[in-house]
């Protein structure tokens, strides 16, 4: 996946219309789309083609089936034009490895510990053993909480040079310098982009934000 700003939109807007004109406000200063089940249903999977004329798309299906059926639903996601998709880790090997077979060169993403404050409850507590598993079922990359920027710290000593994408930027209360600062490849950032009347001055003043703390951190600045 690209690795321009950084910056990754959580596209949850409902309403089609409004959603393109989120993406195109946006354009430049997120390297992918994410989408989940609130878009996909209340317009139709195609949107996932259409957005991927002009975008990486990842689709958020958090995936949590027995092998076959992620199998499926991975390569439908991918055959539409997913570049990524994000699958559940919890499910166990088997069903993570499927998904990586099924995604033929697209990017799995498998969810560590989740961002809100229910994921300290079930999620929390196997994240490392998760985050292991996913490198061993050849993964692309995992999801961390930036909601817990120690917890990203901790996911990025066990998974080495895989991808940490990292949700729960503002709405949730956490923040990308941090997130990045600890680890983070990506943020993903949704309500506080897609709800605002100015998504493209929320979008830059994020990017400055990923910007100064990787210079701060002495990471290199693509
Ligand atoms: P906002 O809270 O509106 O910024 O959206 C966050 C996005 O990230 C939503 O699409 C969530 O479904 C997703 N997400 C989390 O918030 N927490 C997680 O632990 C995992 C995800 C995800 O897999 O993307």
């Amino acid at each position: 996946m690209r690795k321009k700003t950084r910056l990754i939109l959580a596209l949850d807007e409902t309403r089609e219309e409004k959603a393109m004109q989120v993406v195109e406000a946006v354009r430049g200063l997120v390297d992918a789309v994410k989408i989940n089940w609130p878009l996909v249903l209340s317009a139709s999977p195609s949107i996932i083609t259409k957005l991927s004329k002009s975008s990486d798309v990842i689709c958020d299906f958090k995936v949590a089936d027995i092998p076959n059926t992620n199998r499926l639903i991975v390569a439908e996601a991918v055959r539409l034009g997913a570049r990524g998709i994000i699958v559940h880790g919890f499910t166990g090997r088997d069903s993570v490895r499927a998904s990586v077979e099924a995604a033929r060169g697209a990017d799995v993403f498998v969810v560590t510990e989740m961002s809100h404050p229910g994921g300290q409850e079930f999620t929390a507590p196997v994240a490392e053993r998760i985050a292991s598993m996913a490198m061993e079922c050849g993964a692309s990359g995992v999801i961390a909480p930036a909601t817990r920027p120690e917890s990203v710290r901790k996911i990025r000593s066990i998974v080495g040079n895989l991808l940490i994408l990292a949700p729960g930027v503002g709405a949730q209360g956490g923040s990308a310098g941090s997130a990045i600062s600890m680890g983070a490849d990506h943020v993903i950032v949704g309500r506080s982009i897609y709800s605002d009347p100015d998504p493209k001055g929320v979008a830059e003043r994020i990017c400055a934000e990923i910007t100064e703390a990787l210079s701060s951190s002495g990471k290199r600045v693509l």
